[in-house]
């Protein structure tokens, strides 16, 4: 997938803020620091379209990204922080539930998992919500410049022991490793959902 253009659009803290047209929405789910932000800034080739942070976790927004004018990669609130109080837990589970199962225009879930790290109970929640809607999902490890080839063999088949995972995409934003793989399955992502339309 060429990237022609890449366009941030809004920060939406509430459903009446989500754009109201139909343009194709890929959605970005994952914990808190996993990289949702770096990828969607190496897969448009665009350092700082989506801002990156070191202490995340603070603002919970949905942030929508047009590409190529076509469709938009929607980066939903990050997860996972023991520190954040329980009102915050409460008000991302009812964000992303909102999102996941009211949005017309979702073609489909990535799910971003830290190649280093083993999956936790929101990783897990995220992932019956993806099935109990029916979402189309491509799962991504990143950060795999962190491991040798071995450890990511490991690592791998760790992780498809915790979670049902079907040819994940090994990224890492570091490299760029994946951004091909990335684009093309993203791209499946979408046909699917215009043949759905046109059905
Ligand atoms: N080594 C490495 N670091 C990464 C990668 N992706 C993200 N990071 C770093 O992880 C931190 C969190 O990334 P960010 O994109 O803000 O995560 P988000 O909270 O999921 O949006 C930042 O310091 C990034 O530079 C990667 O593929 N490799
Ligand atoms: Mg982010």
């Amino acid at each position: 997938m060429k990237i022609l253009s890449a366009e941030f659009i809004k920060s939406a803290p509430k459903k009446e803020h989500w754009p109201g047209d139909r343009v194709p929405e890929i959605a970005l789910v994952g914990r808190s620091n996993v990289g949702k932000s770096s990828l969607i800034n190496t897969f448009v080739n665009r350092r700082g379209l989506a801002k990156t942070s070191s202490q995340p976790g603070k603002t919970q927004m949905i942030n929508f990204y047009t590409i190529n004018g076509e469709f938009r990669l929607v980066d939903l609130p990050g997860f996972g922080y023991a520190k954040v109080p329980l009102s915050m837990k409460k008000s991302w589970k009812r964000m992303m539930e909102e999102y996941l199962s009211e949005r017309e225009s979702l073609s489909g879930v990535i799910l971003i998992l830290d190649a280093r790290r083993d999956v936790g109970d929101a990783e897990q929640m995220l992932f019956e919500w993806i099935e109990e809607f029916g979402l189309p999902v491509v799962t991504v490890f990143t950060k795999t410049d962190k491991l040798s080839k071995n450890q990511l063999a490991s690592r791998i088949a760790r992780l498809k022991r915790a979670l049902p995972l079907k040819d994940p995409v090994i990224f890492s934003a570091v490299t760029g490793e994946g951004k091909i793989a990335l684009g093309k399955r993203i791209h499946k992502l979408l046909a699917g959902a215009s043949e759905e339309a046109g059905a």
